[in-house]
């Protein structure tokens, strides 16, 4: 049979079978994976073969990965070298934000956006709370949706403390399937909540965001949307490493400066003082945002550091 991973808790997968059925299936033996070395083999997201494990009631065994579509990954909490698959066969991802309790800063966005290009997953981005936002929280959320309009990314708000504003993201996650991420605290389960009726995921105590970055989401999990499609809930994230990224390659993850590359003298170029450069060029006549490029710039430091 043929299933669907919808969540996996160490050794154990909950798989979902065409037919509906959920599995606790397991992997035995050695099984063959993309090239690539993984904290975890399989992901949510996954399709899987399995078989029946005879004389255990819904217990499977996995036999085979298909090959994925694309996955989205992060450096393995555990071990800085491995790599650790979030989600597999990804239509999108949608960040969650707030630029109040707690606030998402534009270098973690722009981190996050950067990834998404990495992946080939297109990326919308969503801000929530906006009850709680004050006059310079809101002018700050129209920069983000001039800044990123701009350039092509869906930016959205709503609140769901007052439920607005969720018919427009609703109408963008239907029949796809979304990865979703944000900082903990941000209200990832509560939109899954307020969007599935009769799920209870656990979300943070109504007192709210308490300043702790408390994790209440601990592992990520799949769940069916009622009007079609799904969504793949995670833990909140402090920081978005960004692995197997080369200087180089960086400015073409950015698509207002990936369009201009051909045009800087030298190919090359890591536009930050060589002659001739038109990335340089653009953000001082302000086809580029000067923020963007500070994203950029730091981005490109932060590889630097790292030198493994
Ligand atoms: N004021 C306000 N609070 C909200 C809103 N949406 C969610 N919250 C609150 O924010 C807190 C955090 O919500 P969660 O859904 O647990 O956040 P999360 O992103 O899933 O967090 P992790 O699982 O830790 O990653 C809860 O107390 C929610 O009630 C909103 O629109 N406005
Ligand atoms: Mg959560
Ligand atoms: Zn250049």
């Amino acid at each position: 049979m043929q299933g669907i991973v919808y969540r996996s808790t160490g050794s154990w997968y909950q798989v979902k079978e065409a037919s509906g059925q959920m599995w606790n299936a397991r992997i035995k033996g050695v099984i063959k994976l993309d090239d690539i070395t993984s904290t975890n083999p399989i992901a949510v997201g996954d399709v899987v073969d399995m078989e029946e494990e005879p004389g255990e009631e819904q217990t499977a065994v996995i036999s085979k990965i298909h090959d994925r579509r694309n996955y989205i990954n992060r450096q393995s909490p555990r071990a800085k070298h491995h790599q650790h698959i979030v989600a597999a066969n990804l239509d999108q991802c949608l960040l969650l934000a707030t630029i109040r309790e707690p606030r998402t800063s534009q270098g973690f966005i722009d981190r996050f956006l950067v990834a998404a290009e990495m992946y080939h997953v297109p990326a919308l981005i969503l801000f929530n709370k906006l009850d709680l936002y004050k006059d310079k929280d809101l002018a700050q959320l129209e920069r983000f949706r001039s800044m990123y309009g701009d350039i092509g990314y869906t930016v959205l708000g709503m609140s769901l403390r007052k439920n607005t504003g969720l018919e427009e993201i609703t109408s963008q996650l239907k029949d796809k399937t979304t990865l979703i991420s944000g900082h903990s605290g941000v209200g990832k389960s509560t939109f899954i909540n307020a969007i599935v009726p009769h799920l209870r995921i656990r979300t943070q105590d109504v007192s709210g965001w308490s300043g702790k970055g408390l994790h209440t989401t601990t592992f990520a999990e799949m769940f069916d949307l009622p009007f079609g499609g799904k969504i793949i809930d995670t833990p909140g994230m402090r920081e978005f490493g960004l692995i197997n990224l080369e200087r180089t390659e960086l400015s073409g993850y950015f698509p207002e400066m990936r369009k201009l590359l051909n045009e800087c003298q030298f190919n090359n170029c890591l536009h930050i003082n060589e002659p001739g450069c038109a990335i340089k060029e653009a953000v001082a006549n302000g086809e580029i945002n000067e923020d963007r490029y500070v994203s950029y710039y730091n981005i490109l430091e932060s590889i630097a550091e790292k030198k493994w």
